[in-house]
């Protein structure tokens, strides 16, 4: 096989499958990642990731020779850059992987390529990378296509939204963004719309921000209705009945590395002007400690009132309903601070998605609602649906199991 036409720059979540689709489409594509164990899983057709389908995408590419991964760029016409953009610290979004990702390749851009970021970026962060190429590589000034395409997939479901979602694609010239909508167009069956870069970046940010601020709204109902003893799921249930209204589900809190993070891009730098986004992020952190306090007050009140200690069943661990991934999980939070003040209570700890855990013990769901005192739902598993915990219990319901 000859020069590959695309580049991808970080082979995870989005990186890899956006690799494997473009590759079905017959098209030549060079994967590249620092994680020499990634590059080499990759090259034997396997994936370190869960995604369904996205196993069987990446074994035919390897096969068919679309698709190969190092752990160096190599020359094509076409850059991705799709790797993390983490937090140094809560309002300091840290764009160091694009930076050394797009020095990476300074070499090997030449006129009329196609460079792309589709990372999480705070806004500017494409112009940012335009200035550092031109000083690095003035020949190119007016030569390269630079764009910026956020990426909306729902993690479980990537292989069909990457095909199927519409896309923002803002270019920093209009020839920029005509070619990167060209370039889309080859593998997306959605709509696909043209902005500029710093409109695309803004509304990566905004989509997960709006999301945040309306979750946020939730469970500050849910804290309201608590104290005026107001069942919340039945309160939300009626007011969505009005035509134009969509009242989103309280929770344990907010989890994932998307919605509970994004916001803080904007906040970092607008913190004058986001201070309704500003206060959701705080009011969704809030209500994990809200539950965890509210557990520690149901044990208390159980040993009081039974004169011994209860034991507790903590009912999930992943960051929402049905999905393995315990990543920035607002339940494992809940469940570490529930164990740190624990008392000589037992605690059974479940997560029916994962059949173990490096930290946790974990047991069988249904077990542990049978055996426990206090059981407490933090996230809303399909499986805990069928369960009917005897009256005696002390149910608490944080995430409209029952509902
Ligand atoms: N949650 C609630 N109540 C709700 C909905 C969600 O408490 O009514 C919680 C969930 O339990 C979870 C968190 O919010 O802890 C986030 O879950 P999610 O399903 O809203 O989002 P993600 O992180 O899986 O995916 C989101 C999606 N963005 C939007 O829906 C606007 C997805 O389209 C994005 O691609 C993804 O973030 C991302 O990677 O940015």
């Amino acid at each position: 096989m000859n020069q590959p036409e695309v580049v991808m720059i970080g082979l995870g979540y989005i990186g890899l499958p956006t690799a494997a689709l473009i590759a079905q489409n017959k098209t030549y594509v060079h994967g590249v990642d620092i994680n020499p164990k990634i590059v080499e899983t990759i090259n034997a057709g396997k994936i370190h990731i869960v995604e369904p389908e996205l196993d069987t995408a990446v074994a035919n590419a390897v096969k068919e020779g679309y698709l190969k991964a190092s752990t160096t760029p190599v020359k094509a016409d076409t850059y991705l850059i799709v790797v993390p953009t983490p937090f140094k610290a809560k309002n300091e979004p840290d764009i160091s992987f694009v930076e050394s990702a797009t020095r990476a390749i300074l070499h090997l851009l030449k006129d009329n390529d196609l460079y792309i970021i589709e990372s999480t970026s705070p806004v500017g962060t494409t112009e940012k990378m335009m200035e550092l190429i031109f000083s690095e590589r003035p020949d190119l000034k007016g030569k390269l296509n630079i764009a910026y395409c956020p990426e909306r997939v729902l993690p479980g479901n990537v292989m069909y939204e990457l095909v199927h979602n519409d896309r923002v694609i803002g270019g920093v010239d209009k020839k920029s963004t005509e070619k990167a909508v060209s370039f889309y167009r080859q593998f997306i069956k959605g709509n696909l719309h043209e902005t500029n870069a710093r409109t695309a970046e803004m509304c990566k940010l905004v989509e997960n921000s709006s999301r945040d601020v309306q979750i946020a709204f939730a469970n500050e109902l849910s804290l309201i209705c608590d104290k005026a003893d107001i069942n919340v799921w039945e309160l939300i249930a009626l007011a969505n009945k009005h035509p134009r209204v969509n009242i989103l589900q309280p929770g344990c809190g907010v989890g994932g590395h998307c919605i509970a993070v994004d916001p803080y891009f904007i906040v970092a730098e607008y913190p004058m002007e986001s201070k309704i986004i500003g206060k959701a992020r705080e009011i969704n952190n809030y209500k994990s400690f809200w539950c965890a306090e509210k557990i520690q007050t149901a044990k208390l009140e159980f040993e009081l009132k039974n004169g011994r200690k209860p034991s507790v069943a903590l009912m999930g661990l992943a960051f929402k309903p049905d999905i393995d991934d315990l990543r920035e999980s607002p339940a494992k939070y809940i469940v570490q601070k529930v164990l740190q003040n624990s008392n000589n209570e037992t605690h059974y700890i479940v997560e029916p998605n994962i059949s173990e855990h490096n930290v946790f013990k974990i047991t069988d769901y249904k077990k542990a609602a049978e055996k426990a005192d206090i059981i407490a739902f933090l996230v809303a598993h399909k499986e805990f649906k069928a369960l009917k915990p005897s009256t005696s219990k002390v149910v608490l319901d944080f995430c409209g199991v029952f509902k």
